[in-house]
């Protein structure tokens, strides 16, 4: 059966804009995959270190028969065909970063994944474009995700002139 899945798609380095379609495009071609659709770009500034570039983000929504480990196997396949280089220091520049946001209603706490993604509910330039994807949804908590956002003010983000994507 397949799973709603919210993916995070973050970029700062070699034209971050043109990362996230790139990915994109690559998680519409993955086997087991359906790209339903990806919110607006959005600009902030690094959490972090901050002697690094800004940052685009969006969120991808897909629908997936993949196993988690699998899911993530198969998104750090994309990161890796970007040319992500994974360094010492934490929170650095990186050319595409995609974090599985949210799975189902699953909640996952392995030592290779933590589902629902850790800090999600406190970060704007994720909770803003979930919010363009589906406004009424729930953590599986069952906190919804219009309590997160009065909590977390749309400081810092900037939607920048490229408006969300509906795929088939
Ligand atoms: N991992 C565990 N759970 C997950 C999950 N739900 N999705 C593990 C994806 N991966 C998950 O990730 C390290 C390990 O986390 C993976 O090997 C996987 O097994 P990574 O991508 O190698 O490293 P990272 O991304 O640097 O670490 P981390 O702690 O996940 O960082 P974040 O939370 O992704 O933050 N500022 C702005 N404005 N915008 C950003 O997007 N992103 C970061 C990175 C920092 N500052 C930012 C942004
Ligand atoms: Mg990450």
């Amino acid at each position: 059966m397949s799973e709603r899945c919210f993916v995070g798609l973050g970029s700062n380095q070699a034209d971050p804009a043109a990362q996230i379609e790139r990915a994109c495009e690559a998680i519409s071609r993955l086997p087991q995959v359906m790209l339903r659709a990806r919110s607006s770009l959005y600009s902030s500034a690094p959490l972090g270190p901050q002697d690094q570039p800004s940052y685009i983000n969006a969120v991808a929504m897909i629908d997936t028969r993949l196993q988690p480990e699998a899911l993530l196997d198969a998104l750090q396949a994309i990161e890796q065909q970007q040319g992500r280089l994974r360094k010492a220091e934490r929170w650095g520049p990186r050319t595409l970063d995609l974090d599985i946001l949210l799975l189902g209603n699953r909640v996952i706490d392995t030592p290779r994944l933590q589902v629902p993604h850790y800090h999600m509910h406190a970060r704007p330039f994720v909770l803003y474009p979930l919010a363009e994807l589906n406004a009424q949804l729930v953590m599986p908590d069952g906190t919804p995700l219009s309590d997160l956002l009065l909590a977390c003010p749309a400081e810092g983000i900037e939607p920048i002139a490229d408006s969300a994507q509906t795929y088939c």
